[in-house]
């Protein structure tokens, strides 16, 4: 083959794998989501990866670490794809390229928790897609030709071969696109099911610091910006009327609940800040709403918990494990399976239609989305997803504060300066102060916003009469028991960062 028409049969190639890409997710998004190829792989491969190499991924990708992840795989089955075109020409081995890469999808694809009988059809279907589409005449380059022969030399082969290949990779991206609008989750699912009426309804929530500080985080998290920490590639689908939740393992009387039968159950509403283990000092994987839901421990004590366990194991229906202390579901915290957050359904995103919320523990050990089970069990008996992985096996959220105004870096007159942030400590009672520091000068006491509760958040901010040059800011906070957060300095891994949060601002 000359150098041109091995260009012309990897382009071939490329745009087969592309349209059997395209088929496979069009598939799958009336299979499955978690069956298309690319999603298959990926979501196998995030459970395979050793734990220092998704920390990278993370630390340096922060939540672009899925699209980044897809993108790698879509780039090495196209090369791969080029690849089978070659060889097709070459000496008619491209097909066999092209069923490892099917059969590899379709193992991941069998393999995922929540597979169903048909989840090896869309990778099946993508390498047929592609074996076809490597036989389409028009794309056929010349290959008996002396060497020198070029196919652009015979007039009109080589135009047509880009064409249709273009056309080839239009049509599969055009297949890509429809099963993304099929597949993806309804918005804000708020049609799903109508909220149950709550027996002792919250007062509306009190207007927050946000309207008068500009840069600060509202006292509640619009859901569309609440932050988002899962394994998941595909957000999981789950009909709301098939939905179950099972509760079994260490209980005098196992059973299974619908959804019908969970919203007939005593409702509570409560205000609860949800963060991320992952989160760095200042970090933004944190978010407060207003749940709806059933007391986790009425739904446990239905089954008869029996003392030997101390662990309950939830499971999703993306096969997500973790573990969670059998008191912090039965103490009197209000831990529940929240139905709603902000006055809606829970979104696809955030666990529709049920979701464990445990007030004081960080979520990879009490927020469980996509809830599907919950089994009493021991913690010398099962290890739940990230326990296998070197996190802690229990985190109580630790005490922090985080400065949002001004932003660590920026340039600010002189004069008043407003200093304003948040500061949590759902473990140990909220937070009773705040306080400032200047470069090496006094703590000052900031003024705190209102009080939402133990299991909330609390705005602060405090002014300071900017003097001009670079100065540091530092902020502490003190929690409900009237202990200062700690000032040693811990990185997210195991069990939660730890340390003030120190930014630098210039004044000119
Ligand atoms: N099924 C499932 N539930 C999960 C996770 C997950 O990966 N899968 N991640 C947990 C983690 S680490 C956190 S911090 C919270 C985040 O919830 P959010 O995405 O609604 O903010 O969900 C928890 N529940
Ligand atoms: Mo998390």
């Amino acid at each position: 083959m000359t150098r041109t028409q091995t260009r012309y049969a990897a382009l071939h190639g490329l745009a087969a794998s592309l349209c059997g890409l395209g088929a496979g997710h069009l598939l799958a998004s009336l299979l499955g989501p978690s069956s298309s190829p690319p999603v298959a792989v990926g979501s196998a491969a995030i459970d395979l990866t050793p734990r220092w190499l998704k920390d990278w991924a993370v630390s340096t990708l922060g939540t672009a670490d899925k699209p980044a992840l897809i993108a790698g795989v879509l780039v090495v089955v196209l090369a791969v794809g080029a690849l089978a075109g070659i060889l097709q020409y070459r000496n008619r081995t491209g097909d066999w390229v092209l069923v490892t890469l099917g059969a590899v999808a379709a193992f991941a694809a069998q393999s995922r928790p929540d597979a169903g009988q048909l989840a090896i059809i869309p990778s099946i279907a993508a390498s047929l897609v592609a074996m076809a589409t490597l036989r389409i005449p028009a794309l056929r380059i010349p290959t008996t030709r002396a060497p020198t022969s070029h196919p652009a030399a015979e007039p009109g082969a080589g135009r047509r071969a880009l064409l249709a290949s273009g056309l080839l990779a239009g049509a599969g991206a055009g297949m890509a696109y429809v099963g993304a609008r099929i597949g993806a989750p309804a918005g804000a699912s708020g049609e799903a099911f109508s909220l149950p009426v709550v027996a002792d309804p919250l007062p509306p929530l009190p207007a927050g610091l946000e309207s008068a500080v500009s840069g600060l985080a509202p006292l509640r998290t619009p859901v569309a910006d609440f932050y988002r920490i899962d394994t998941a590639l595909a957000i999981p689908r789950i009909d709301p009327d098939a939905w179950r939740l099972r509760i079994d393992g260490d209980v005098a009387r196992p059973y299974e609940l619908s959804l019908a039968e969970l919203l007939r159950m005593p409702m509570v509403e409560a205000d609860i800040t949800l963060n991320c283990v992952s989160n760095p000092v200042g970090g933004d994987y944190i978010g407060s709403s207003r749940w709806l839901g059933v007391l986790t421990r009425d739904v446990l004590s239905r089954a008869g918990v029996r003392d030997s366990a101390d662990q309950i194991l939830s499971t999703s229906h993306d096969g997500m494990t973790i573990s969670t202390p059998v008191a912090a579901l039965q103490d009197d915290r209000g831990a529940m399976l929240a139905i709603a957050m902000d006055g809606r359904p829970l979104t696809p995103m955030h666990g529709f239609p049920v979701r464990m919320i445990t007030p004081g523990l960080y979520g990879y050990v009490g927020a469980t989305k996509w809830l599907t089970r919950l089994t009493a069990t021991t913690y010398a008996k099962e290890q739940a997803y990230w326990s296998t992985r070197g996190w802690a096996e229990r985190a109580d959220v630790k005490t922090q504060s985080r400065i949002d105004v001004p932003r660590d870096g920026a340039k600010v007159p002189t004069g008043d300066l407003v200093i304003a942030g948040v500061a949590w400590s759902q473990a140990h009672q909220g937070i009773s102060r705040v306080e400032v520091r200047v470069d090496d000068g006094e703590w000052v006491s900031a003024d705190l916003g209102p009080d939402v509760g133990g299991h909330y958040w609390r705005q602060w901010r405090a002014t300071w009469p900017a003097t001009a040059g670079e100065h540091t800011i530092t902020a502490r906070a003190t929690d409900g028991e009237g202990t200062l957060q700690t000032t040693t300095i811990a990185a997210p891994d195991p069990d939660g960062a730890s340390g003030l949060q120190t930014i630098v601002v210039r004044v000119q």
